[in-house]
């Protein structure tokens, strides 16, 4: 059976993932940091008490800003793949956070680059790069496209792509830059602007609220359905030759699409509801990304099947159930269409209940 072990499980991505490498028979571990309050609300349907046996996902305890817990796990769990994910992921902070970010989502790919190095194990290196990477270099934007990032969180991100290729070249491991466009969901974190603008909707479609605060709707981005996404950062290890894959659909559209079209699925217009706060304007602002990913569909054979429109009518519906509104269903729909039955979540196909549980996990040493 093999083993994986994913930082970042908590978020967006690490969840889907969890799923996906569960659905392959995986071992999966994960790591997680110590918070005070609940704050492993994605995985909890995944959780069983170790002490039940035979058990197949298992969370760690960690911190991407310290070695020695990383280099104990990796020596001792001996995955077999890393997917490495864990990241200050938000642009916006990473301006007011600048040294945070670039010591978790920049030296925290070095840190557990060293730890495989110096572990002297044998596994594949899943980096999670990104599309802001390009920042502004003209779109559409492929493997070759040389970077030009405009934040602290992009400029963490190159530093921490080419360190993943130094330990490829140098000391030949296995390593695979996945350079994903946005990609969203319902277990998108709240305050990036997809999910930010579907749950006010549903708010403002609930009767709840009367405003929607955002900053540049001019800003074109290629948004993607997060759990396609996290199928490719699998593909990629399971290649035979490690390499880096620009990851997206191929077709911009902005902020203000996201918020016309979310507005509309509800019959409402969204210039009633609106309102431009210079509060989110960024000190530099990315204009324009779309993914060329002409090597990934040749390569890995992928290419997405969930369009623009169907996002929004997908996370539209989950937030509307989320505030107790029944939701048009097109979006419910649309998901049972898309060979994902392997989501385990309350927003799989089928499943209709608000997503998440209270339900603690209960770390254990390791
Ligand atoms: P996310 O939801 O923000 O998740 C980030 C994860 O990193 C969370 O589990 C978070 O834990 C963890 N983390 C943050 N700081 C940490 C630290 N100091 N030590 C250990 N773990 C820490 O991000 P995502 O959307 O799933 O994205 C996954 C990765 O892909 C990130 O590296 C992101 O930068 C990158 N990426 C994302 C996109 C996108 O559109 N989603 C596109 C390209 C690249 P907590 O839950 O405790 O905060
Ligand atoms: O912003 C504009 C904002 O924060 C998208 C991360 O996952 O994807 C994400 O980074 C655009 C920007 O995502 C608001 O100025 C307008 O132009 O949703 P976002 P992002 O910055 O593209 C990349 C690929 C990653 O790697 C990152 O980890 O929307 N925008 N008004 C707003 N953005 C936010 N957050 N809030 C607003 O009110």
């Amino acid at each position: 059976m093999k083993k994986a072990l994913i930082t970042g499980i908590s978020g967006q991505d690490g969840s889907y993932l969890s799923e996906f490498l569960l659905s392959q028979g995986y071992e999966v571990h994960g790591i997680v940091r110590k918070a005070s309050s609940f704050n492993t609300p994605r995985l909890s349907h995944l959780y069983v008490d170790p002490h039940k046996g035979d058990v197949k996902f298992l969370i760690h305890y960690g911190d991407l800003a310290e070695s020695g817990q990383m280099t104990h796990l990796i020596y001792n769990l001996r995955p077999d793949e890393i997917y490495h994910l864990g990241a200050q992921s938000h642009v916006r902070v990473s301006f007011d956070l600048p040294e945070y970010t670039g010591d978790i989502t920049g030296l925290g790919t070095l840190r557990i680059m060293e730890c495989i190095r110096r572990s002297g194990i044998k596994c594949k290196f899943y980096q999670a790069s990104s599309s802001e990477m390009f920042g502004a270099a003209a779109a559409p934007q492929s493997e070759t496209t040389p970077f030009y990032p405009r934040s602290p969180y992009a400029a963490a991100k190159v530093f921490a792509y080419w360190t993943a290729i130094n330990y490829r070249e140098a000391y030949n491991i296995f390593v695979c830059n996945g350079i994903l466009f946005n990609h969203e969901s319902p277990r998108r974190g709240e305050t990036f602007v997809s999910r930010k603008i579907t749950r006010a909707v549903a708010s403002i479609a609930a009767g709840l609220d009367q405003k929607l605060y955002l900053g540049n709707l001019k800003a074109r981005r290629d948004w993607g359905f997060a759990p396609e996404y996290v199928v490719c950062q699998w593909l990629m290890l399971q290649q035979d030759r490690p390499g880096d894959y620009v990851i997206g659909t191929g077709e911009s559209h902005t902020v203000e699409d996201f918020a016309r079209e979310s507005f509309a699925y509800v019959g409402l217009d969204w210039q009633d509801y609106v309102e431009v706060d210079p509060r989110y304007f960024r000190p530099t602002e990315v204009d324009h990304l779309c993914a060329d990913m002409r090597k990934a569909r040749k390569e890995l054979n992928w290419s997405p099947k969930v369009s623009f429109s169907e996002l929004v009518k997908i996370m539209m519906d989950a937030d509307l159930r989320a505030v107790g509104v029944v939701p048009p269903g097109q979006g419910e729909k649309i998901l049972k269409t898309k060979d994902l039955n392997w989501i385990q979540g309350s927003d799989r196909p089928g499943g209709s209940d608000a997503h998440g549980s209270s339900r603690s996990i209960e770390v254990t040493s390791s």
